[in-house]
């Protein structure tokens, strides 16, 4: 069975939503940060960096959210066959790990990045329900998790965008979500 390494309040949540989401059988490995089991020997042969999430899928070991969520959609979901669709796909992911992410959260880009990166998402989720086009995909877990995010643990009002509000609240409300990163004290 699919194993998630995990830990409390920690991104493993996102790979978790994603995996009830596809109904793919896993079980969870919880580690405690704060007792160092990420840094443990037996963990850095899962992942060198010491860090979660990570999975094991039979005899394939995969680190970093972002490529888990990408092979997830490729292995369990219906990812689209074609190049230009796929690459959309990783568009999406990578941009909520590699642009959006580090833009609110660090704090000396936040003011500059957030009205920058907020606004074509709001005209975009003004325009239609999802980020491609009206389906959910594995591209709402990776962009919806750190859009849920800002609220959670910044100091920042999304009032001023409502279509990207809705958007986390129709998300917020699909029960793959509510098990898992919406239950913040389980996840
Ligand atoms: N870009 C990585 C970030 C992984 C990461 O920083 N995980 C944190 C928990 S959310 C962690 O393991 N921190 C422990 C540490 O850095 O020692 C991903 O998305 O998987």
């Amino acid at each position: 069975m699919l194993r998630l390494y995990a830990a409390a309040r920690s991104r493993a949540a996102i790979v978790q939503w994603y995996l009830e989401e596809l109904a793919v059988p896993y079980e969870i490995a919880m580690l405690d940060l704060k007792a160092g089991d990420h840094l443990q020997e037996s963990y850095l042969r899962i992942n060198p960096m010491g860090k979660v999430p990570a999975i094991v899928d039979e005899e394939f070991t995969l680190w970093e959210s972002g490529a888990i969520l990408l092979y997830l959609a490729e292995k369990y979901g219906n990812l689209n066959t074609t190049p230009e669709a796929r690459a959309e796909v990783a568009q999406w992911i990578l941009f909520a790990n590699a642009t959006l992410g580090p833009g609110i959260f660090v704090e000396a880009s936040r003011d500059r990045e957030l009205p920058r990166l907020l606004g074509p998402l709001e005209q975009k989720l003004q325009a239609q329900p999802f980020l491609i086009g009206s389906q959910f995909s594995v591209a709402d877990v990776a962009v919806g998790s750190i859009l849920f995010y800002i609220p959670l643990m910044l100091p920042v009002d999304l009032k001023d965008y409502s279509a990207i509000s809705d958007y986390v609240k129709r998300l917020s409300d699909r029960p793959a979500f509510r098990k898992t990163l919406g239950n913040r004290q389980a996840s």
